[in-house]
């Protein structure tokens, strides 16, 4: 790989830092979500109730672990670390007229560590850390107040990190919410609480069009506090192959394309693709959507573009006939018969990671970065606290390989990669600490139980010596 090509970990705040009102941080969307497992849904409470269990409440701590922990990375040579900025830490209410000095102190405190041991800070602005406050009181983004209290949010970090920060992604994920039959999805990416009268297929396209517009005005602002900054959108990329040659599969496949990726569409093109548009004027959705938006989205069109890979899909075309509106639920698809599947069913398709990077390299000929990609498994730790994760070893060797022959062979514009997560945190699907992603075991079960030590598992040295090896050694 190139000599600078950014290796590393990502996490998230929320699934990390714990000490959730610690600070003077605010609750958060994440805040008010149960723990579900394997198969059960998270359920989402109405606030904080006594007597629930939280996981994001105290997460792995990283709040007060990070030096401990940034320390493990270092010493794995990671060139960049991702994490996310928690919105309440800075905002805790999302609307209050000055930000918290003591949540951006932190946040200099975590970047000034990461830059001691020379390893890169990449901050995603938005990752399911909604204000609590903005979702009960504005409908999250179903209300367009809701940009401009997060282009000020925006605006206060970019000023502040700007010299430590140079690569920043707006929303993660922000296509999850084409599954938008899924309550989860709709708080997470967008602040939704979902009503009984409410249309959710038009509530999501109004919601997302106001982060696009959010994003955008964010990017643009970005450039013009320091042009060096270089920002991205963040999409699930899930590449979507056809059951078989049936013509219909094969449209089946781009029906289900067009569902999934019309928000890089717009965050890479400025402008909605027509088959949204059509599909508005098809179903009746009525979109608020002002000239000034559409200017802002030309004038903010990301500079990579971030994606997360963990798996591919599979599409049997005849339930897509145009009237039908697929929702983007991925337990509704066929099981690809060549592909192995994870504990929690995630088919393992490491050469989907080469296709995927060619099919979004293609389309939008910007530079990448791949900031997540890993495997959730249930690991067994012995009595001498070792844990031999040879299986994750497997999948990353798999998946990194991939990568670098579509460097390699394809010619695709890599920046970097950061392995998802790097240490054991919290799902944010399931909420589990059992779903276990890390190089760094963390003693907590899934009821919140453990002490909270750190160890090495089996993996953290290969990890090390891929990256002292660029990539060479797997
Ligand atoms: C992505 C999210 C991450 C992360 C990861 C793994 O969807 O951006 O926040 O959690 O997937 O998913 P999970 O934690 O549900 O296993």
């Amino acid at each position: 790989m190139n000599k600078d090509f950014l290796w590393g970990g990502a996490i998230a705040a929320h699934q990390a830092e714990g000490a959730f009102k610690v600070g003077g941080k605010g609750i958060c969307a994440a805040d008010i979500e149960t723990a579900g497992g394997n198969g059960t849904a998270r359920r989402i409470t109405n606030g904080i109730i006594d007597g629930e269990y939280y996981p994001n409440h105290e997460a792995i701590d990283f709040y007060h672990h990070y030096k401990e922990d940034i320390a493990l990375l270092a010493e794995m040579g990671f060139k960049c670390f991702r994490t996310s900025i928690a919105w309440t830490r800075i905002f805790p209410d999302g609307d209050n007229e000055l930000p918290n000095e003591a949540g951006l102190n932190f946040y200099d405190s975590l970047f000034d560590e990461c830059l001691k041991y020379g390893i890169k800070p990449i901050v995603t602005l938005s990752h399911f850390e909604m204000p609590y406050n903005m979702i009960k009181k504005y409908g999250g983004f179903r209300n367009r107040k809701c940009i401009d209290l997060f282009v000020r949010f925006a605006k206060t970090v970019f000023e502040r990190f700007h010299s430590k920060v140079k690569y920043w992604m707006t929303f993660n994920e922000i296509n999850n919410q084409s599954d938008y039959n899924n309550a989860h999805h709709l708080l997470q990416d967008s602040g939704i609480l979902v009503n009984d009268n409410d249309n959710k297929e038009e509530l999501m396209f109004q919601a997302a069009h106001y982060e696009l517009v959010a994003s955008a005005k964010a990017v643009k602002l970005a450039h013009e506090i320091d042009p060096s900054m270089i920002i991205g959108c963040m999409i699930a990329m899930v590449p979507v192959y056809p059951f078989s040659c049936d013509p219909s599969d094969m449209m089946g496949q781009i029906s289900a394309e067009h569902t999934r990726y019309w928000y890089a569409d717009a965050h890479c093109r400025g402008k909605y693709p027509m088959h949204i548009t059509r599909l508005w004027e098809r179903h009746g959705l009525h979109i608020d959507i002002t000239e000034e938006d559409k200017t802002a989205l030309k004038e903010g069109c990301v500079d990579f573009v971030g994606l997360s890979y963990y798996m591919s899909m599979t599409i049997k075309g005849q339930a897509l006939a145009p009237e039908y509106v697929w929702t983007g639920n991925a337990d509704d698809l066929p099981k690809n018969p060549y592909l192995k599947y994870s504990d929690w069913g995630w088919g393992i398709d490491p050469l989907g990671l080469r296709y995927a990077l060619n099919w979004v390299y293609d389309r939008y000929q910007k530079p990448l970065f791949i900031v997540e990609n890993g495997y959730g498994a249930y690991d067994k730790r012995s009595k001498d606290g070792s844990v031999d994760d040879q299986y994750r070893i497997d999948y990353l060797k798999a998946h990194i390989k991939a990568m670098c022959d579509a460097v390699e062979y394809e010619g695709v514009d890599l920046i970097g990669y950061t392995m998802w997560s790097p240490i054991d945190i919290v799902s944010a699907s399931s909420g589990e600490m059992e779903k276990r992603y890390g190089f760094i075991y963390v003693d907590k079960d899934n009821n919140g139980n453990g002490t909270l030590e750190r160890s090495k598992k089996k993996s953290f040295e290969w990890y090390k010596n891929v990256i002292a090896s660029n990539g060479e050694n797997l």
